[in-house]
């Protein structure tokens, strides 16, 4: 099993970090490969806390924690997530970048913000980290790469090329000061020194690591209705979260990939803007919010918090071919007396049993639940499927049959060890 892809089949936040964290000690590398310092993924070990915006949560066990060509790197946030791991002990000495990786250079962070400004109730309600202009300058052929930190010259022209014409924009529709190309190459180039050891050919190292029978994990970050292409368009990142971006995001074919973990919460949470048919406006979704701790890990936003909707799973699970579900925050539901499960969608008085292409139904649609029963037991220490109350159970049997997929581990709490592993 050497290609493993961890992906999120919601909106994120469902427990990734913990999941790719939980592979532990065996993994040889692991690769973060979409996304930018919007994720974060909280990590427990051994009672402390660590939240990762840009590094792979691999840079806490042995392997080799890699920055793959899919990745946009803020070059501040790296050092500074760097230094923070290295005083509190980690040792982030093997971390490596790809040198394809693009920068998110400091216009992007001022057209992230002045863009949903502009966008108003539109707004799509971005981190503002610069990811979406980021990956907008790749593909509109004006990004700069990692490796052009290491001409001065060659990265000179093209900041002075990419900013050219923005600044045109930021002047006269945004009403911003223009911004110095000068300055701005003088700041990424300060970090030049540091990224040059990092700087590899992350797509020839993973495929001579797969070659060799090692063990290399797929990060993803956001989730399947985050993507641009399958998400809630435009409610989405500017990036593939979805499984196949681990191969464009690193370098490796589509036959290097044995595994695709979809990681589910057992109930559903959004931070951002766009549809969210289960989505709780009243007490019980602040009872989920508080329970479950759900404030943004980077902008520390309140997320939106509503009851487990298999449609939106099942949707995520098929498009990513996922072979088995690691269900999180399980012990965050204990304490309710009925618990609803979306099993269909009525849209417009149509039932409809399967998640909607077109944007209109998925806004329009109704939940239409069944209510399983709840239980009250603490299942903080159970480590065995067994050892969950029968309710409990059966929520994840049932849970299992919507998604139509088998469920193989189930997170009990935040801690490296509070897992069940399902045999
Ligand atoms: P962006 O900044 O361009 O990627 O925003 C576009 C949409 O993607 C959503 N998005 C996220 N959704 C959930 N979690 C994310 N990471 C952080 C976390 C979010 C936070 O772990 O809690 O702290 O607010 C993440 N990153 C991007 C975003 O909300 C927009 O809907
Ligand atoms: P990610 O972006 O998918 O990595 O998820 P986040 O780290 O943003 O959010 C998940 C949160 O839930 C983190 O605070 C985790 O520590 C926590 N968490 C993960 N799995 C579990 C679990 O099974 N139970 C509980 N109670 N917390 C969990
Ligand atoms: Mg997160």
């Amino acid at each position: 099993m050497p290609g493993i892809v961890v992906i999120g089949t919601q909106w994120g936040d469902e427990g990734k970090g913990k999941a790719t964290d939980q592979l532990g000690d065996r993994v040889d590398y692991t690769v973060r490969y979409s996304g930018g310092n919007n994720a974060g993924h909280t990590l427990v070990v051994n009672g402390e806390k660590y939240a990762l915006h840009l590094l792979p949560s691999g840079i806490l066990n042995p392997g080799v924690p890699v920055i793959g060509n899919g990745v946009v790197v803020d070059l501040g946030v790296l050092f500074s997530e760097i230094d923070a791991l290295e005083a509190r002990g980690v040792d982030t000495s093997r971390l490596v970048i790809s040198a394809n990786a693009h920068i998110i250079a400091p216009y992007h962070k001022v057209l992230d913000k002045v863009t949903e400004r502009f966008l108003g109730k539109r707004k799509i309600g971005t981190t503002g980290r610069g990811v979406g202009p980021a990956y907008a300058d790749k593909i509109n052929r004006v990004g700069i790469r990692i490796q052009d930190l290491l001409d001065e010259q060659l990265l000179r022209d093209k900041v002075e090329a990419a900013l050219a014409a923005k600044n045109q924009s930021l002047v006269k529709i945004y009403n911003q000061l223009a911004i110095d190309p000068g300055e701005v190459a003088d700041e990424l180039l300060s970090y030049a020194d540091r990224v040059r050891p990092m700087v590899r050919d992350v797509a020839r190292e993973l495929n001579d690591a797969l070659d060799a029978g090692k063990l290399v994990v797929f990060e993803g970050a956001q989730a399947h209705h985050l993507d641009v292409d399958h998400g809630t368009y435009p409610y989405v990142t500017s990036s593939n979260p979805i499984a196949a971006g681990a191969c464009t995001g690193s370098g490796v074919g589509p036959t290097r990939l044995d595994r695709i973990v979809g990681i589910a919460k057992a109930y559903t949470t959004r931070v951002g803007e766009g549809p969210f048919p289960t989505e709780l406006l009243d007490a019980d979704g602040d009872r989920l919010r508080h329970a479950g701790g759900e404030f943004g890990t980077t902008t520390g936003r309140p997320r939106r918090c509503g009851w487990f909707d298999p449609l939106v799973v099942e949707a995520a699970c098929t498009y990513n071919g996922v072979t088995d579900v690691f269900l999180t925050k399980l012990d965050i539901l204990t304490g309710w007396d009925k618990i609803p499960v979306c099993v269909a969608y009525d849209v417009n008085g149509v039932r409809v049993e399967t998640y909607p292409v077109i944007m209109d139904d998925i806004v329009a649609a109704k939940p239409i639940y069944e209510y399983l029963d709840g239980w009250s037991e603490d299942i903080s220490q159970a480590r065995s499927f067994e050892e969950l109350p029968a309710t409990c159970q059966a929520y994840v049997r049932r849970l299992e049959e919507l998604i139509r997929c088998r469920i193989s581990g189930i997170g009990v709490g935040p801690g490296r060890e509070q897992v069940v592993m399902i045999h």
